[in-house]
């Protein structure tokens, strides 16, 4: 039996080590952000470039270009931001589409959310990251790790720090992910313990 912890110091552009992560049937990561200024694109194209150092097949899109086609064989993380309590303009027909999907439709849709905000937003501060969470789960997906989220006017890099260790360890657990090589500590971004 072994207790896996996880850290992330996510810097993408680093050599992958000779590890790979592997887990049951090779599942793949789709990460999809809403976006208007760029900065939860960054963040879903970092994390997609994380997991893929780690030898996880990922695909980054934006939330409109994957309106009812929400894969079952994998792990979905959302990225995104919120303007005035609305979507940013690469969201806006998704969460339309989100709408009007039947209770029960998304069974099967393994997910995470992290919304990029802003508290001098104050009224609407989170409401489209928030608002995609419950939707999913309300419509059947199931989520693997609790919603996180930064604020632009507070401290949002270790927020959004906090949030992926917890991502990686939350899905490390999910997915039944582990090293396929004898290595320990790979120092690519991802640092696994197991504990015995
Ligand atoms: N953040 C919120 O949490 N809620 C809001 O309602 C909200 N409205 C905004 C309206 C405007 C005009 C601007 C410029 C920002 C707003 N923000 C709000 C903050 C942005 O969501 C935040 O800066 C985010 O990081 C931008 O991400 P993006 O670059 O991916 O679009």
């Amino acid at each position: 039996f072994a207790t896996t912890t996880v850290t992330s110091s996510a810097k993408p552009k680093q050599q992958a080590q000779s590890g790979k992560l592997i887990g049951v049937n090779n599942r793949p990561l789709l990460v999809l952000y809403g976006s208007n200024m760029g900065t939860a694109e960054g963040i879903a194209r970092e994390v997609a470039d994380v997991a893929s150092l780690h030898g996880i097949r990922s695909e980054v899109a934006t939330l409109d270009d994957k309106i009812d086609q929400l894969p079952t064989d994998g792990a979905v993380i959302i990225v995104t931001s919120s303007y005035n309590g609305k979507p940013p303009k690469n969201a806006r027909k998704f969460v339309k589409w989100l709408d009007t999907v039947e209770p029960g439709q998304l069974k099967g849709v393994q997910y995470a959310v992290f919304g990029a905000g802003d508290r001098n937003w104050a009224n609407t501060y989170q409401n489209v990251p928030s608002l995609i969470d419950e939707q999913l789960a309300l419509k059947g997906a199931t989520r693997f790790s609790v919603r996180g989220e930064a604020d632009a006017s507070g401290e949002f890099e270790k927020q959004l720090k906090a949030w992926k260790m917890r991502l990686w360890e939350e899905a490390l657990q999910a997915f039944e992910l582990k090293w396929e090589s004898d290595e320990k500590q790979p120092d690519s971004g991802l640092i696994i313990e197991y504990i015995s």
